[in-house]
């Protein structure tokens, strides 16, 4: 007899993994274990004439042969079977690490949903699977990656959910038996993280690091940290969360002010995300290991050793405002500018002169004119000492692509859209 189990306080991807198993390997019995998450226990008791399930205790233990174990690698999270190891062939499939099962076979892969190493199979197989069970299939993967979004999420994940929408998996299911994005579970955080808040200020921010245990994976914790963030008002919040079953500790970060970049942050240790969110997923470590490396990052001030000049593009080429209309328009092209920096004597910008100055030149002996007679004057610039977001909101508001970085008066660098899109994508995690 083969059997397949999986762990305690079962979930989506739990579940999934059962049914998966049972179209795997078919002549095994799929166990239901004594506990499951109240979601799945709605799940089930619409849908548990389509699917066939054992109990524990409806399994004769002396005639099984082949265990198969899904979603964990931990004993302690199995039920307590009367099995001897010796006597049985393990086959084990997990996306957890650690663990403390020896398998005679196994399929591990630290990746997002267990589920999806056994929908690879499945499609390897060619194996025909329902849109019922595309829908729970689907419900696991989202579940365990939080609709794709938790930082342990791999492309193979979205690929088979992708597959699993191709075999017609129904959204509107999902969406019915999934948690609300802001639930019981998350409330539950929230509210330990309000009680036990605590403020500090380190380096002149208002900085607020909760510590806590959670269960199994939970959706949309980054909103419960951006909640929590603006509640008890700091200008940066931190949630270090630390999952036993799965040996993880995730951090998440949010913040209100430019000059705490979170993704820097994030990225020092190990993660990733923009200036004002991100998140790092390490292995379990002492919390108050990571909140130190936290405090020290800020302490560090990571963004102040990121400015203009490291981003921007130089020497520039710029035009003195004497040199003819004519020359100025050779030098554009030769170039294929449509703008160029205009300036004095001194080497202080006074203008530019783009392509649209051009038109303004109507005579022909107008070509002779000195550059500074057609050039724009009312012109935007930015401070070499800026941040890097100072530079993308005037990007923003005066819908220019480009702008001249200053120093004494002098155009020292020059900065694109794309030099900030270079620096925003290095931010994240490779
Ligand atoms: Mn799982």
């Amino acid at each position: 007899m083969e059997i397949i189990v999986t762990h305690k306080g079962a979930d989506f991807d739990a579940l999934a993994s059962l049914i998966a198993g049972t179209i795997l390997y078919p002549d095994a019995v799929a166990v239901l274990p004594g506990s499951i998450n109240p979601n799945l226990k709605m799940f089930l008791s619409i849908h548990k004439d389509i699917f066939n399930f054992a109990c524990i205790k409806d399994i004769k233990f002396h005639e099984v042969k082949t265990l198969i174990v899904v979603d964990t690698n931990s004993w302690n999270r199995l039920e307590p079977m009367p099995i001897k190891k010796n006597d049985i062939k393990i086959i084990l499939w997990d996306h957890h690490t650690g663990g403390n099962i020896d398998a005679d076979y196994k399929v591990y892969k630290e990746i997002g949903a267990n589920i999806t190493l056994m929908i690879n199979q499945l499609k390897k197989q060619k194996k025909d699977i329902t849109p019922i069970q595309a829908s729970l299939f689907l419900m696991g993967l989202y579940e365990d990656t939080g609709n794709l979004s938790f930082p342990s999420t791999t492309a193979q994940d979205a690929y088979a959910a992708a597959y699993l929408l191709e075999k017609k998996a129904d959204l509107l299911i999902i969406s019915n038996f999934l948690r609300n994005a802001y639930g019981k579970k998350q409330k539950e955080i929230l509210f330990f993280m309000i009680q036990n808040a605590k403020r500090q200020e380190i380096a002149n921010f208002n900085i607020s690091i909760s510590i806590m245990e959670i269960q199994g994976q939970i959706q949309n914790l980054s909103m419960v940290v951006q909640m929590y963030r603006e509640i008890v008002n700091v200008d940066a919040a931190f949630g270090i969360f630390i999952d036993n079953a799965r040996n993880k500790c995730m951090v998440i970060g949010r913040s209100n002010i430019e000059e705490l970049n979170i993704g820097l942050i994030m990225k020092s240790i190990g993660g990733g995300g923009h200036p004002g969110a991100g998140a790092a997923l390490l292995n379990k470590t002492n919390p108050h290991v990571v909140e130190e490396m936290i405090i020290d990052r800020i302490k560090g001030n990571q963004q102040s050793s990121v400015l203009l000049s490291d981003i921007m593009s130089y020497p520039v080429l710029t035009i003195n405002q004497d040199i003819t209309i004519e020359k100025a328009g050779k030098i554009l092209r030769e170039n294929e500018y449509i703008g160029v920096p205009v300036v004095n004597e001194n080497e202080k910008m006074v203008g530019i002169i783009s392509t649209r100055d051009f038109k303004k030149v109507k005579k022909a002996n107008q070509i002779k004119s000195p550059v500074k007679a057609f050039m724009t004057r009312n012109i935007i610039s930015i401070s070499k000492n800026k941040s890097i977001m100072d530079v993308s909101k005037l990007m923003i508001k005066y819908d220019i692509g480009r702008i001249p970085v200053i120093e004494n008066e002098k155009i020292i660098g020059i900065v694109a859209r794309s030099d900030i899109m270079l620096y925003f994508y290095d931010l994240l995690p490779d």
